[in-house]
Parts: structure tokens; C-alpha cells; sequence
């Protein structure tokens, strides 16, 4: 059995350079270059699905601030999460660039692509509370994300509520997977480090999940 099944990944997946509780990561897929070019693509798709700051169920706007690409995005408000098939104002998601595409391929397999790409960007104090990725109806692909810009520290916990909590620093280019066992395991961003990387005009950070929705 090829390891990189047993998380929930194509057999012919990369070997991850750090696996922990279930979640795959290699530091610095993509060099500097590969993050500019990446960087380009999703400044067209902002411009075309402006960046919004989604109100959580309880009432509060969220201090990240997202768009998505593909068939669906990812959308909150009073009446809860979920996916949409258009932007608020009304325009269709822009499709999911090619290198995004090719990310996802290489992990989790030619079979199926991503239908939402979603992207957040934190500015300075920006973060994401533990939470589970469980909006989607299947959970038989992995989420693949992508960071890019300020280091962020990534929370990771059990599948059940509660219990230890391990934390590791993302990095600009670094690519993390959580599939199989670890699909619905709890995660978040405690805090990015402003200022650590000057990849993103007017700084922070952004970082891209894919995932498959329906
Ligand atoms: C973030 N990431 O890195 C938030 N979810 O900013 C996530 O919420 C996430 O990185 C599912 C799988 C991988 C992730
Ligand atoms: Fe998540």
C-alpha cells in the first residue's frame, strides 16, 4: 500500500516532507517565482469576484476576506455556509487557474478537479476559528491548500470537538493536505506574522482550499 493512499491522496502524490495527525504538508512547493506568477493570476480573479467579508451566522463579519473560483464559492451570512454558484453580485465564479489546477492533480489525482477554489486573504490581525471543513457532500476527496504571503500559524485537532491542539507555522509556497482519516479534522489560523513576507501588494496573507463540493 502506497502511504500517500492511506491519507486520503493519489498513490502517485509527492511524498509529503511532514505528515501530522493525517495532515500532509510540503514546505515550499512553489519557489518565489511560481508564487508571483500565482499571485498574478488570482489579482485577475479578484478583479473580476471582488474580495468580500462574509457575516458569520451569529451576525459578525468575519476579518478575512474571500472570494472563490469555479463552479462554486464558498458564502455566509444569518442564514449559515454554504456553496453558491455566483459571486454576490450576481457575476458567475471565474474559473480556477491552471497552476491551482495542476497543484491539486498531483495530490489528489487526474480522476476529479476541485469545483471551488476558495480564497482568503488576511490582512494584519486577521484570523480563522477551529472549525471543520463540512459543507461539502462528499468528503471522499482531500481539501488541498495553498499559502501565500505572511506566515500564519495553523491550529490542528482532532475530528471530535476538544481535546490537544498541535500547531505548526505555514509559509509562503508551502502546500498542506488534509484527505482520508484527516478530511474533517478541526484546524484554524490563531495569527499570521505581518510583515514576514512582501509577496502580496499592501502585504498578509492568502491562502486557497479546494475542494470537491458535490
Ligand atoms: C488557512 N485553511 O490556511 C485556512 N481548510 O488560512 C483552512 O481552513 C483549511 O488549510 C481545510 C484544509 C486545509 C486548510
Ligand atoms: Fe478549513
Amino acid at each position: 500500500m502506497k502511504y500517500t493512499k492511506d491519507l486520503g491522496l493519489s498513490p502517485k502524490a509527492p511524498p509529503p516532507g511532514l505528515v501530522t495527525r493525517g495532515v500532509a504538508i510540503w514546505p515550499g512547493w512553489l519557489d518565489r517565482a511560481a508564487q508571483k506568477a500565482l499571485v498574478a493570476e488570482l489579482r485577475a480573479v479578484i478583479r473580476a469576484a471582488p474580495l468580500f467579508s462574509p457575516i458569520t451566522r451569529w451576525g459578525k463579519p468575519m476579518s478575512v476576506q474571500m472570494t472563490s473560483a469555479g463552479r462554486y464559492g464558498w458564502f455566509s451570512d444569518r442564514r449559515g455556509y454554504r456553496y453558491v454558484p455566483r459571486h454576490p453580485t450576481g457575476t458567475d465564479w471565474p474559473p480556477i487557474p491552471a497552476p491551482v489546477l495542476d497543484i491539486w492533480r498531483a495530490i489528489a489525482g487526474p480522476g476529479r478537479d476541485p469545483d471551488c477554489c476558495l480564497i482568503n486573504l488576511y490582512r494584519a490581525g486577521a484570523k480563522m476559528g477551529l472549525h471543520q471543513d463540512r459543507d461539502e457532500a462528499d468528503f471522499t476527496w482531500p481539501v488541498v491548500s495553498i499559502s501565500l504571503g505572511d506566515d500564519a500559524l495553523f491550529r490542528i485537532g482532532s475530528t471530535d470537538r476538544g481535546g490537544k491542539t498541535e500547531s505548526l507555522w505555514l509559509h509562503s509556497g508551502d502546500v498542506l493536505a488534509m484527505g482520508g482519516p484527516a478530511r474533517l479534522i478541526h484546524h484554524g489560523i490563531d495569527r499570521t506574522r505581518p510583515g514576514s513576507s512582501d509577496l502580496l501588494q499592501g502585504g498578509g496573507r492568502i491562502n486557497l482550499t479546494l475542494r470537491v463540493v458535490d
